[in-house]
């Protein structure tokens, strides 16, 4: 699905970026290269790009000879569309495309698209392993860490490729479509860029939007908002899952087992205590990833060994040493209250909490509810320390001791922990401001205590 020739401009010079600049040069496209951040080097980003790429660098602001220049821009998603140079492009009636949108209309092949608030990253991973049980052409990319556009010049029609898309690269879709979607919950996250919780809904909801009956969308039904979503709106054929209750026809989970009716009779897909990922949250995204993988046509016993065999990824809820008694747990992606509170919830001894980081607004109140009874001490760091402190004190909870950085933290919580305990780093905010990305901010803590 290629168009007519057009000048593009890729905004945010980042993964997403960079991958778009590559794509749009193999496919000989023209582009100019452009980022808000007037303090990078032009030439370094030159190195990055591929050989024979001379797409010209813009830094700082964008002028208006260059918008003027413009037939699409491409925008990385962690530009917000009220960005000063987005507005201007948007009066102008500009299209912009998320990098997603990009390589969607330059890919081929079937595809997934995984979201939700909390676990896309984690079911994204579980969809690839199910589809490799059955197909040779199989891509996982998106927000997960591989830019989408890195691999879209590469996909057939045999492809099929599972895709975590998140708020920020949905928000400027055009005709991206999915043969099947999932939107696994959604609760608050994001809404310092979204503004408000039905903004923040009808984005996700709108990876359905290019959906027909033709296509599937497995949606949780325990999730309020996806429960009506799913009975009145979507224009899929809805899957529902849901690991409070029995839902006939679609997946549930029964005791420690989970049941599959997709195929019009009862089959236990497997039983909790086979899988290697904990908490009835990897319940759910496992029946999740179970009506993606039947709805694309993959057997229940390939998805039953695809499911077994699956280890949790990488800092979430990760277990990463124990030491005198005292086992250590990275979930350094537990980035807002709803996941932090999945993961309070999986440790089973009493825990020593490392949270705070970079405020994205909304409240605390639910994760700190959610200690009682687990969480023996809470150390604080980052830009919302103080908020959350001052939150749980007003709830009762007093057990708080503020630091100054990461290194502090591990050295506070590994004397402060006594053996039976666990040490979780579960902030519920994002890393920003201390940290590059979660992945830093996980790998340093795992790397504090593994020095231990
Ligand atoms: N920039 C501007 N103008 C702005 C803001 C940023 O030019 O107003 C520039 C920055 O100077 C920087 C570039 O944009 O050079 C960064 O782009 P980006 O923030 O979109 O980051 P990428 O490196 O392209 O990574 C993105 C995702 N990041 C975000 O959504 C913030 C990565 O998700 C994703 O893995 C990657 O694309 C590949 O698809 C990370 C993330 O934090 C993991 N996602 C959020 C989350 O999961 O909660 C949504």
């Amino acid at each position: 699905m290629r168009d007519q020739k057009k000048k593009y401009l890729v905004a945010g010079l980042g993964a997403s970026g960079m991958a778009a600049a590559g794509l749009l040069n193999a496919a000989g496209e023209e582009m100019i290269l452009y980022d808000s951040n007037g303090g990078l080097d032009a030439k370094a980003l030159q190195k990055n790009l591929p050989e024979g790429c001379n797409a010209p660098i813009v830094l700082g602001e964008l002028t208006s000879d260059v918008a003027g220049q413009t037939d699409v821009c491409v925008i990385s998603p962690g530009i917000p569309l009220t960005a000063p140079f987005v507005e201007k492009l948007r009066e102008a009636d500009i299209p912009i495309w998320s990098e997603i949108e990009l390589a969607y209309r330059y890919g081929a092949g079937r595809i997934a698209a995984i979201t939700g608030t909390n676990g896309k990253t984690t079911t994204t991973a579980l969809v690839g392993e199910i589809l490799r049980r059955k197909y040779d052409q199989v891509n996982v990319v998106g927000n997960i860490g591989v830019p989408y556009t890195s691999k879209a010049l590469s996909l057939t029609p045999e492809s099929v490729t599972a895709v975590e898309v998140s708020s920020f690269q949905l928000e400027t879709i055009d005709r991206f479509h999915p043969n099947v979607s999932a939107i696994l919950n959604i609760t608050p996250d994001h809404l310092n860029r979204h503004g408000s919780m039905e903004e923040y809904t009808r984005v996700k909801e709108s990876i359905t939007a290019n959906q027909t009956q033709q296509d599937y969308c497995v949606l949780n039904y325990e999730d309020e908002r996806l429960r009506r979503f799913g009975e009145e709106n979507c224009p899929a054929r809805v899957l529902f899952f849901s690991s409070h209750r029995v839902i006939p026809g679609g997946l549930y989970l029964e005791e420690d087992a989970i049941i599959s009716e997709l195929d019009g009779k009862k089959e236990t897909v497997c039983r909790t205590g086979e899988l290697n990922i904990l908490g009835r949250h990897n319940y759910e995204n496992a029946m999740a990833a179970v009506g993606i993988g039947r709805a694309l046509g993959v057997s229940l016993e390939q998805i039953r060994e695809a499911l077994i065999s699956f280890k949790a990824v990488e800092h979430r809820i990760e277990f990463v040493r124990e030491v005198d008694g005292v086992t250590y747990y990275n979930d350094s992606k537990g980035t807002n209250p709803d996941a932090a509170i999945q993961a309070v919830q999986a440790m089973t001894r009493p825990t020593v909490l490392i949270g705070g980081g970079y405020d994205k607004g909304g409240s605390f109140a639910p994760w700190i509810a959610s200690f009682a009874g687990r969480v023996r001490l809470l150390i604080l760091l980052g830009q919302t320390a103080e908020r959350i402190g001052k939150e749980a004190r007003s709830m009762g909870f007093d057990q708080i001791v503020y630091v100054e950085d990461m290194e502090e933290a591990v050295a506070l919580a590994a004397d402060r922990a006594r053996p039976g305990d666990a040490v979780l780093l579960s902030p519920a905010c994002a890393s920003w401001g201390m940290f590059k990305n979660y992945e830093e901010r996980g790998r340093i803590f795992k790397e504090l205590v593994r020095a231990l």
